[in-house]
């Protein structure tokens, strides 16, 4: 039985169809799946907290409801991943847990402070432009849940990136001031923004089999490269610079090449000591604690409808 479900699955694989969760898989296709998928729905959770931080302060009353209903989206991606990998599986309890306990991974660009309204701009025009460079090829991930949560999660990635985009078109275009914190916004979230895609090529242990069972699609460089192709041209529009000189698209092999990005930085920031890693977990903590009434509450008005219907 067990060589007819892994025949199938390699079938499956073969013809671009969907692995779904009741059918065979390998222990390590479940594996590394369960890894991506919670680390992105972790991600979607801990970057909540630098826009959420900037909502009491947003300009205007517009500004503050439009991000409030960003901050909203991110949880709902959240919410969709972790029920994606829980048909791997493993628990939300338990996946939760290892977010709490700092073992699980999430994405090192949230380990950034948000210092200025600015930064609000560039993290939805390059974070929110980095994630969905990185998700669209992923709405074609070989497991079924995990693609389809994908096609929702970019269509609302596409309305943050535009909002971030429009919050620097403003500032570019308005005082000396405005423009200096725009730019510098930019410059401060380029190379952490190029940095999501992961590591390079060669020193990427995960990319060989995640890409032949077709969870990956394109390399972690490939997608980098798009990703600067995007942005070069969007930042002429805003009359803003991208803080790099070696930013230069190469005829000969038809691709961008940009600036060495600092990787012991990168390491030292996903093994837990970037500029706010123990305020971001430390923040996630309290807010479950505080939110144990709420889950109380539920499961005990949840127990007395089944008593009702018995
Ligand atoms: N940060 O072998 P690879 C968002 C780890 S967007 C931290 O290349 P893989 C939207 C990697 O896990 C952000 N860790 O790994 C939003 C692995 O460690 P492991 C979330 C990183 O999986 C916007 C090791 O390095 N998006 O949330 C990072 O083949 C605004 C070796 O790397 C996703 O998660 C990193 N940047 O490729 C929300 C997308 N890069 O697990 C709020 C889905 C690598 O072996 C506000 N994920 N690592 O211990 C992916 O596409 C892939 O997992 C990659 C990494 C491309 C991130």
């Amino acid at each position: 039985e067990e060589q007819a479900g892994e025949e199938r699955f390699n079938a499956l694989i073969a013809e671009d169809s969907r692995i779904e969760p009741r059918d065979w898989m390998p222990e390590a296709y479940r594996k590394t799946l369960t890894r991506q998928m919670s680390q992105h729905a972790h991600s979607e959770i801990i970057g909540m907290q630098p826009e959420a931080n900037w909502i009491t302060r947003a300009p205007s009353l517009k500004r503050k409801a439009i991000l409030m209903a960003k901050v909203q989206d991110e949880a709902g991606h959240g919410l969709y991943l972790y029920s994606g990998t829980e048909t791997l599986g493993t628990p939300r309890d338990v996946l939760n847990d290892q977010l709490m306990s700092g073992k699980a991974k999430y994405s090192s660009i949230f380990n950034y402070p948000a210092r200025s309204w600015a930064d609000m701009g560039a993290i939805g025009w390059l974070v929110d432009g980095a994630a969905i460079a990185n998700q669209v090829p992923l709405c074609r991930a070989s497991y079924g849940p995990y693609g389809r949560a994908m096609v929702r999660i970019c269509k609302e990635e596409s309305f943050h990136q535009r909002q971030g985009f429009e919050i620097l078109l403003e500032l570019a275009n308005g005082t000396a001031a405005q423009k200096k914190m725009a730019q510098d916004a930019v410059n401060n979230f380029y190379a952490p923004s190029l940095m999501m895609f992961g590591p390079p090529d060669g020193d990427s242990p995960n990319s060989v089999q995640s890409t032949a069972w077709k969870i990956k699609r394109f390399s972690n460089d490939e997608l980098r490269q798009r990703f600067v192709g995007m942005i070069v041209e969007q930042v002429k529009i805003l009359g803003l610079t991208l803080p790099d000189d070696e930013l230069r698209f190469d005829e000969e092999t038809g691709t961008w090449l940009h600036k060495e990005l600092d990787w012991t930085e990168f390491k030292a920031v996903i093994a837990g000591s970037g500029p706010c890693n123990s305020q971001r977990l430390q923040r996630r903590r309290d807010a479950h604690n505080e939110g144990a009434w709420v889950r109380e509450a539920a499961a005990a008005y949840a127990a007395k409808m089944a008593r009702k219907t018995e």
